[in-house]
């Protein structure tokens, strides 16, 4: 891994909780946009080193309504930024990874995303995100 890249954090609305980010903590909204392939509308945050993600779930499927049913809002998960995205998970399956998807997903930003399930990360839900010729 390179680097953490973001922390996702699942909130029931970005509209009420950016004034939070923004005037309470003093940061900077970089981006709003949504994500169609996994049902979110998502608030990238500077925050200095890392970005927050801020993670609306698009209707009552996915990933981020189900888990703000069943726990509420709060932190979501931590993506790592990589490079050859396909190499990384191939490597990790070969570890004994278990991955949540076969390929790459488009994700926010026009990133590669994957995700590694928190059964076998020691209960942290981690995302592979790939921006390689993206810009970032
Ligand atoms: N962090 C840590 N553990 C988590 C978790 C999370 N975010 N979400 C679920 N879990 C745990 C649950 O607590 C549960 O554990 P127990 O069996 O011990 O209770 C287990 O994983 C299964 O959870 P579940 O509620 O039954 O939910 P599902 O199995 O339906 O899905 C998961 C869980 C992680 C496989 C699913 O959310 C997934 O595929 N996530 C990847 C995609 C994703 O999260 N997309 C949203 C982000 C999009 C973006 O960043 O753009």
């Amino acid at each position: 891994m390179q680097k953490v890249d973001h922390v996702g954090i699942a909130v029931k609305s970005i509209d009420v909780s950016i004034d939070y980010y923004i005037h309470t903590l003093g940061l900077t909204l970089l981006a709003v946009e949504e994500v169609p392939s996994q049902n979110v509308r998502v608030a990238f945050i500077d925050a200095g080193n890392i970005k927050l993600e801020l993670l609306e779930p698009l209707g009552e499927d996915g990933a981020i309504a189900k888990f703000i049913e069943k726990r509420g809002e709060g932190v979501h998960h931590i993506a790592f930024g990589v490079t050859d995205i396909r190499s990384r998970m191939a490597e990790l399956r070969e570890k004994g990874v278990q991955l949540l998807q076969e390929e790459p997903k488009p994700g926010a930003g026009g990133a590669d995303v994957a995700f590694l399930h928190p059964k076998s990360s020691f209960g942290v839900l981690y995302e592979l995100c790939d921006k390689s010729g993206k810009g970032d």
